[in-house]
């Protein structure tokens, strides 16, 4: 069996990394694969921004390491890990997947993943696109349509080139909200634009979840968003800075727990 198009994702049943693994055996250390059957021109580096949601990875590799096989991805995966309790920082530990993906192997290729998105059509592929691409178009929280016109949230793909146009994700939102934006402001200021699947095939399941600790809506994220055009040049792939703690190789996915610091002081107002 090859493509098959729509698929059934539920979140009921629990599921154990030891089954995902069995299920998988061809994947190999580090959570890699390349198809014994072709050479794929790219090579995928697909980072994850993570902290304590090992349930929702248990189901993003139970669902994504079959379907990344049937589109016969060459791929790693790789989980960056937030340590302590600081604010959440999605799109710097972006950067650091990125930066740690390429010392590892020769990608050309970064798709960038939220752990509770899960693809429910497996024709939406898992590679890089002319344009950067945006892969979750549909979501169901958002009633399968995109919930507004420069939304780039979710899952998106960038070549390197790509990457490196727009000198990477910013590296100063911390908490929720504005980064993804940010990031389209980045392709379209750039003379890029996003590319995207048929509304039928970018559908996507969310895993349910409370609200994380110390991921808090960003206040300054109104006014960030307004000035990308200004700050893209300095803060970026250019500019990031974070210290590997620990580099562990599993054998679903490459964990990479990574200090990147916390907001800077809120200047007080007198
Ligand atoms: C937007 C957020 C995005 C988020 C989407 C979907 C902001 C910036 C100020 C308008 N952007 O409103 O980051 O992905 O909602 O939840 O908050």
């Amino acid at each position: 069996m090859q493509k098959v198009g729509r698929l059934l994702i539920e979140f009921s049943s629990q599921i154990t990394l030891e089954r995902v693994q069995r299920e998988n055996p061809n994947v190999t250390e580090g959570g890699k694969y390349t198809p014994p059957d072709c050479r794929p021109k790219q090579k995928v580096a697909i980072i994850i921004p993570f902290r304590h949601r090992d349930n929702h990875l248990k189901y993003w590799l139970h669902y994504l390491h079959p379907v990344l096989r049937r589109q016969k991805i060459d791929y790693g995966i790789y989980i960056i890990n937030q340590l302590g309790e600081d604010t959440f920082n999605r799109a710097k530990l972006l950067n650091v997947g990125y930066t740690e993906a390429i010392k590892d192997a020769e990608y050309n290729c970064f798709i960038f993943s939220d752990v509770d998105l899960i693809p429910m059509d497996d024709r939406n592929l898992y590679h890089c696109y002319d344009q950067p691409r945006h892969f979750a178009i549909a979501m169901d929280k958002f009633g399968f349509r995109l919930p507004y016109a420069g939304y780039f949230g979710g899952v998106s793909g960038l070549s390197k080139k790509q990457f490196l146009k727009i000198n990477g994700f910013p590296n100063e939102y911390w908490g929720w909200g504005g980064e993804d934006d940010d990031i389209y402001n980045r392709i379209t200021l750039n003379g890029m634009k996003v590319s995207r699947p048929d509304v039928r095939i970018g559908r996507y399941r969310m895993i349910k979840h409370e609200r994380d600790k110390h991921n808090e809506p960003n206040p300054q994220r109104f006014s960030k968003i307004q000035n990308t055009k200004n700050t893209m040049r300095k803060d970026g792939i250019s500019s990031l800075m974070y210290r590997v703690v620990s580099i562990k190789k599993y054998p679903l996915y490459t964990n990479i727990s990574v200090e990147i610091g916390k907001p800077p002081p809120r200047p007080l107002k007198g």
